[in-house]
């Protein structure tokens, strides 16, 4: 088995193959120092928790990892919080940084004798359907070699070689740009209050997330195509300080900017999820916006099903699970997908001043408002937000 990619659902699916005395070997492109340091996701859904808990896997989440469950809005109308912990299914996020996740999967696949190449790029998967797949490969110095598989997991991302490796037409990708674009920044501060922020202000959105005692990551809706260069700490700052409205509620904690980048926000779903030999996992399978914290989840959910799925048909030859990977992953992902869809619409004013825009800016305030006074909304928004 050939796994590309050493992001959460690639580690987490080597991990479980190891377990269940299935061959394989990870390459990953980047360093490993590159890997235990990309600060992504940081907020887990109770699901990953459990998923991650059931396979052994969640030492570190669970002494590290903190417990998480309010959210407050912040409108042109009205400040409201909701505790998500006793809404809906009643569950919780744990706050992990994606990156620590990350570390201590790599650290127990290795200790269990896992296979796994740094700097080794995955160029393309070849013969993918039929059953003797092969993944060509180059190293940091530019020579190739090959790696012989009886399956191919594509773990690596929405750019990575096995999705550019599915023939054109043999795939469907359902693809959607939200016209939305956040800067996301990761400060050297505390966090400066005691749940996720959201703020919908007439300058457009700014959100606020915990990520440790002393990070923090906030977004700024930002004009598509903005360079995060425009944007030096104290223009962030006060930005924040104006969208957040901190005049009103609490002064923000500053502290240097570590991190800047733009975020188209964009949804995209590749159906079916598997192409012969081939089986698509992660941001490689769907790339959800970040409006709703939903793809570190997806990826080890969707890491755990195939695991399984592959240890049935490499084990026991019953080969029903996989068939029934895609079709069991893409129910979850659409969900997903629906959720993030609507909290983008939740946060963000419609572009422009005509008719259309104000209708929908209505609507938008509408549902808000629904949001702040309806048990029976707030029951449905905490079991969508807090699940997968
Ligand atoms: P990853 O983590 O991108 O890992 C893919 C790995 O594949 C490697 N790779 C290759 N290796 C070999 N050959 C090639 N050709 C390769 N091409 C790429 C890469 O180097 C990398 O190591 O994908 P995976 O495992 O599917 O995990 C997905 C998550 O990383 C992603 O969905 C989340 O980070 C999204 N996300 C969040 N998700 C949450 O559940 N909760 C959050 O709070 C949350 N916050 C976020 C986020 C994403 C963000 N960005 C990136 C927009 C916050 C941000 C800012």
């Amino acid at each position: 088995m050939v796994v590309l990619g050493a992001g959460p659902a690639g580690l987490v699916l080597g991990n479980l193959l190891l377990r269940s005395g299935i061959g394989c070997v990870i390459l990953e492109r980047a360093t490993r120092e590159h890997v235990q340091t990309r600060a992504r996701a940081g907020f887990l859904a109770a699901n990953t928790a459990r998923v991650l808990a059931r396979n052994g896997l969640d030492a570190g989440l669970r002494s590290r990892g903190r417990e998480h469950s309010v959210c407050e809005f912040r409108t042109e109308d009205a400040r409201f919080r909701l505790d998500y912990s006793r809404l809906g299914q009643g569950e919780r996020h744990t706050v992990y940084p994606q990156q620590e996740l990350v570390t201590d999967l790599l650290a127990q696949y290795l200790d269990a004798g896992g296979q796994i190449l740094f700097e080794a790029e995955a160029v393309a998967v070849r013969d993918a359907d039929g059953t003797r797949p092969w993944v060509e490969v180059r190293d940091a110095d530019g020579r190739p070699s090959r790696w012989d598989a009886r399956y191919v997991a594509g773990c690596d991302g929405r750019h990575g070689a096995a999705r550019r490796s599915i023939p054109p037409g043999a795939v469907r990708r359902h693809h959607r740009n939200h016209g939305v674009s956040w800067l996301g920044v990761l400060a050297e501060a505390p966090p400066s209050l005691d749940a996720v922020g959201y703020a919908l202000h007439p300058r457009g959105f700014a959100g606020h997330m915990a990520r440790t005692p002393e990070t923090t990551r906030y977004y700024l809706q930002c004009a598509p195509g903005t360079s995060p260069d425009a944007w030096p700490d104290d223009r962030i700052w006060d930005e924040l300080t104006v969208r957040m409205r901190a005049a009103d509620y609490g002064a923000l904690r500053h502290g240097p900017i570590v991190q800047r980048a733009v975020v188209d926000l964009e949804s995209d779903v590749l159906e079916p999820l598997r192409h012969g030999s081939l089986f698509l996992v992660g941001d490689a399978a769907s790339l959800i916006s970040p409006s709703a914290a939903k793809g570190a989840n997806l990826a080890v959910l969707e890491a755990e099903i195939l695991a399984r799925a592959l240890v049935d048909d490499l084990t026991k030859a019953d080969p029903e699970s996989l068939n029934r990977y895609s079709a069991q992953c893409l129910a979850y992902i659409w969900r997903a997908q629906e959720f993030s869809h609507w909290m983008i619409r939740l946060l963000h004013r419609a572009p422009g001043t005509d008719d259309e825009a104000l209708f929908q800016d209505q609507l938008r305030r509408a549902r808000i408002e629904s949001l702040r006074t309806s048990r029976t909304h707030q029951d449905w928004f905490a079991e969508n937000y807090v699940g997968v």
